[in-house]
């Protein structure tokens, strides 16, 4: 059985000892691979065995609910740099699937950004509020589910009209399953996975936030 595969059985049995150990045995702990290789699949592995009933709602929640402890847990363990650069993280409203958000927005605090994660469903008014004040080079949005699409266009719209002009990224299962570029107008970079994500910040530290905004290309879904 491959490893994310045994991970999906510790978050289906509740196991968070068994997920922790599993994750530290893994030769390469690089958070953006164990997020890539690990979590990522053994998440979406739990969301095909739901969609086939083979396992029920209450092992789904049980699954979510140790994933995110053990997501907590382990990532307690970050570089500690001053944090130079602010972003925030937040889902559309009516999103309820955080966790990917969660990841993404571990890396940047792993990368040295002074973060703000708000989880799930975020609306609007209240994100561009918190954004006027604070001021983040990078906000972050994401969308898993196709009826809080249409959202995200105002989102993006309002966000990136604000007065510092901040840099738009958007994620989530529809981003690597769509174009969603009809939906950001350009005023969005939109990351499919975390490859992007990973190429993202290697642009970054070179140059900063480009402002050619890169359209989700078929090739690079996984
Ligand atoms: C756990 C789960 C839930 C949990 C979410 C808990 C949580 N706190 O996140 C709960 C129980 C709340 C839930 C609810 C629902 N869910 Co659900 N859920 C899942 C499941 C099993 C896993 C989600 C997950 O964590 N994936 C793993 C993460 C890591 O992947 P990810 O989100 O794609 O994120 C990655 C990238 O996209 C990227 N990323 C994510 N965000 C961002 C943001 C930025 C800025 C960037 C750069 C990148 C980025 O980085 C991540 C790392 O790789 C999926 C299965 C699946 N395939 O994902 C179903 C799934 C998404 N859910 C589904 C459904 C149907 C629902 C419900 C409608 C069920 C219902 N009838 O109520 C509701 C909708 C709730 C809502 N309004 O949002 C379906 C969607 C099918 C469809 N065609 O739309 C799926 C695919 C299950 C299935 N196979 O049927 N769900």
């Amino acid at each position: 059985m491959e490893a994310a595969e045994r991970l999906a059985r510790f978050f289906l049995d509740g196991d968070c000892d068994g997920a922790i150990q599993l994750i530290k045995q893994q030769p390469n702990q690089d958070w953006m691979v164990l997020y890539r290789d690990l979590f990522t699949p053994a998440m979406y592995e739990i969301g095909e065995l739901w969609e086939k009933n083979e396992i029920s709602v209450a092992d789904e929640h049980l699954a979510t609910g140790i994933c995110d402890f053990v997501l907590s847990r382990l990532f307690q363990i970050r570089k500690k740099t001053a944090p130079s650069k602010k972003a925030m993280f937040l889902c559309l409203q009516g999103e309820q699937h955080y966790l990917g958000l969660k990841m993404v927005n571990n890396l940047f605090e792993e990368r040295g950004w002074e973060t703000k994660y708000f989880g799930s469903s975020l609306p609007l008014e209240y994100a561009r509020q918190t954004a006027l004040e604070w001021k983040p080079e990078v906000i972050g949005l994401s969308v898993s589910i196709v009826y809080n699409l249409p959202n995200l266009n105002s989102y993006v719209k309002t966000l990136s009209a604000l007065p510092h002009k901040p840099h738009i990224l958007v994620g989530g299962r529809l981003a690597h399953r769509y174009d969603l570029s009809p939906y950001t107008e350009q005023k969005a970079e939109i990351l499919t996975n975390l490859r992007k994500v990973e190429e993202w910040f290697n642009r970054f530290e070179k140059k900063g936030p480009l402002s050619d905004y890169e359209r989700p290309n078929a090739s690079t879904l996984y």
